[in-house]
Formats: structure tokens, sequence, C-alpha cells
């Protein structure tokens, strides 16, 4: 008796069992139909609820001048992102004030999310940060502007798993190295002066901007006075093939490379140029894609690659090009954009990754600001490296306050439903 009323009640658990599991299926399939799912960690599933853009102003304390122009105020868009939950995750745009370093800009990022970017992701179920980028995939280029979208849905998802985000992008290294880069000065004295308090900072690299008229010259005085710095050069597109011999003339003051001397999207001409060169070419520009990388890579148009998180257009897409790179054991280093501490912070977390041997362009906060918008500010130790933070997501608090302080304009994107 006792027997068959235990058979009674297992038959009954199994009926019931088979019957949510009906349900359960044939809702997902159903849901999988009409909605692409991603899940953001292995068992959630995030509901993208809201994004706000917010554009601020935040002047230089000294102004950044390249082959392409100077910059002394930066306008930069910063995403946050909202799940259903209430947890929420930060990006920032890295386009400049104008279409000269690329053709996206302040104003075309605004849009560009406003308008079809952060309705592709806005009431989405989403699985996985890692897809974020695939789920904007039908608009092409607009990079940067999908790379502050998709990097505040890193943040968000580290920060609901309660870990950093340099771990949860699979980063190794605890430290990372850290560079300077020098923009073009009113004189070589003013330079020399900013080149010899980096270097007591402790930084392990400077980098020089260049461009015809401010080049070998420079290079040579500089050379002379700091005989065992490591060094390096960068163009920004200034040059062409026709300039070979003067970029040859380089190979003597035994620079680390020179980074992006030909066109921003030239790939072919760097290798033609590379084969007359000893320096190392690095690219930064003209390595938008995966693909980018392994095209340059295979023909032999760079040593080194430059890897910036709103170029290439978020973190899944640097893990990508960070991989070509480690696997045809090219090195890689961090660039910078004159970012906030938002896009600052995002920088370190990707410059953990294994691939990134070389000292990049992301320093102290103090370099750029005289109040970041994070708390606290980033810092340099006295052997030029910034320490991974160990707090989740970005690691960083970031202080609305200051935030609201130098907002130009804010908007609050909602989802239909939510
Ligand atoms: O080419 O790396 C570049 C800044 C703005 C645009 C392009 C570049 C740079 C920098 C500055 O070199 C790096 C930094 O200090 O953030
Ligand atoms: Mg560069």
């Amino acid at each position: 008796m006792c027997e068959a009323r235990e058979l009674y009640a297992r038959a009954f658990i199994l009926t019931m069992r088979i019957f949510i599991s009906y349900f359960a299926h044939t809702d997902k399939a159903a849901r999988g139909r009409h909605n692409k799912r991603i899940r953001m960690t292995e068992t959630e599933v995030v509901k993208i609820a809201a994004v706000e853009l917010i554009e601020i102003r935040l002047p230089l304390v000294h102004f950044f001048e390249t082959s392409f122009g100077r910059t002394t105020e930066r306008r930069m868009v910063l995403v946050r992102v909202m799940d259903s939950d209430g947890a929420q995750g930060w990006g920032e745009c890295t386009a400049g004030e104008g279409p000269f370093y690329s053709e996206e800009w302040t104003e075309t990022a605004w849009a560009s999310l406003k308008t079809f970017l952060a309705p592709m992701v806005l009431g989405r179920e989403v699985e996985r940060a890692g897809e974020v980028f695939e789920l904007m995939e039908h608009v092409r280029g607009h990079r940067m502007a999908k790379a502050a979208l998709e990097t505040a849905c890193w943040d968000l998802e580290a920060k609901r798993a309660g870990i950093p985000l340099w771990r949860h992008l699979g980063g190794v290294q605890t430290e990372i190295s850290c560079g300077v880069s020098i923009g073009i000065q009113e004189s070589a004295e003013e330079l020399f002066a900013q080149i010899e308090r980096e270097v007591e900072a402790g930084y392990q690299r400077i980098k020089l901007k260049i461009k015809p008229g401010w080049d070998a010259q420079v290079l040579e005085k500089v050379r002379a006075r700091f005989p065992n710095i490591r060094l390096m050069a960068d163009a920004n597109s200034a040059y062409s093939l026709a300039d070979a011999a003067l970029l040859r003339s380089l190979d003597e003051f035994d620079l680390m490379m020179i980074e992006q001397p030909l066109a921003h999207d030239d790939i072919l001409d760097h290798a033609l140029l590379q084969k007359q060169l000893r320096t190392p070419i690095c690219l930064d520009e003209s390595i938008r894609t995966p693909d980018d990388a392994r095209h340059a890579i295979e023909l032999k148009a760079c040593g080194v690659i430059n890897l910036k998180l709103g170029r290439v257009g978020g973190h899944a897409e640097a893990q990508r090009v960070e991989r070509v790179c480690r696997e045809s054991s090219v090195p890689v280093w961090c660039g910078g954009m004159l970012e906030s501490g938002i896009g600052r912070a995002h920088n370190i977390a990707l410059a953990t990754l294994k691939g990134f041997t070389l000292p990049g362009d992301v320093s102290a906060s103090s370099r750029y600001w005289s109040e970041d918008i994070i708390e606290p500010a980033v810092t340099v130790t006295p052997r030029g490296t910034i320490i991974a933070p160990d707090a989740p997501g970005i690691g960083f608090e970031v202080n609305r306050a200051r935030i609201d302080a130098v907002t130009a304009r804010q908007e609050l994107l909602k989802a239909a439903s939510v």
C-alpha cells in the first residue's frame, strides 16, 4: 500500500516535470523566433530597460596637439545602460570634437546612438555582453559609438556578476605598463621639460607626436638629451610614401616604433614602407577590425599594433584583435583617446589581456583633468604601472555630481515595454 502511494507520487512528479519542461521549451522556442536572446551570465538573461546618453565637456589641463589639430576641451558622450533589475553600467565614446582622427565625432556619435544603436539594444533580452556588438551589426562603421554602448553592457554584466571587469574579460595581468603620449609643443624647450617630468614620474616610455616640420630635428635633440629612454613617434598619417627618405632617417634615433606614418585607411603602402625601415611600424588608425589586423600582419605592414577600444568597436572586437595579434606573436599595447575616467577604466581592464606586452598610452587622470569624473582618480605607481582595481565592473565609482556639473545635454531612452 505504502509502495503504491509512493509510486503514484513519483509518477505525478514526473508528469509535472515533463509538463513544465514542455511549456518552458515551447515558450523559449517561440521567443527565440521573434527575439534573439543573448545571455549575460550563465544563468541570467538581462533586459536592457534604458539607455542614458550624456554629453559632457571637460577642459584639458594642457592642450593636446597632433598632426591633425589641437584639442583644448573634450566633448564626450557617456552612456549609462540600465537593466530591468536596476543594475547599471557605464561606457564612454572616444570620438573627437571633429572628424579628424576618424570620420566619427561627438555629434555623429550622439545621433547614431540615439537614432539607431540604442534602439537595437533597448528592450532586448541579452544573454552575454559579448554579443551586444552583433545586435548592432546592421550599422556599418560608427565603431566608437557602438563601443560606448557595448562597453557599458560589459560593465553592467561584470557588476551583476560581482567581479572586476578585467577578470571578466579574461585579463591576466594585475598591473599594466604605462607610457605617455606628448603632443606637439610650442618649443623644443617646453617639450624637454615635459619629457623630464614624465620620466621623473616613472612612465616606462615616451611617445612624441610628430608632423612635417616637427620631426627629425626634434627627435635628434630629444635623443641627444635623453639617450636611454624608451622613445617612439606617432605621425597620425601626416606622411606619404614620397617621404620614405625622411622616415628612414629616423632609424638612427633608436625608436621603439613609428606609429601610423601613412594614410589612415592604408595597409599596403605601410607594407612597402616597412621594407625600407629598420624601425618597426605600429598601426593605429588603419586597424578597425580583426580582419584589418590579419591583413596587416599577413602583408608585414607593421610589427606592432596599437589597440583602441573605440576604434575597433568595443571589448568583444578588441578581444578578437588581441587574439589575432597574439597568435601571430605581434605585440599590442593599449592606445588612448584623451578619455575621462570611465573610458580610462575600460582601457585599464582591456590592457590586462595577455597580448598587451608593451607600455600603452593609458596614464594618470591628473595629466588630463583637474578633477576626473570617477573616484578615485587613476594614479600611476612610481614604477610606471597602473594596478588593476578589485571592485566589480570598471572598478571605480562614477561621480554623478561631477558629471552633472559638466553636462551639456542628457537624454534618457527607454524600452517600449519594460
Ligand atoms: O593617435 O594615439 C593617437 C589622442 C587623440 C587622438 C589620437 C591619438 C591620441 C593620443 C593620446 O596619442 C593618447 C592619450 O594620452 O590618451
Ligand atoms: Mg596614434
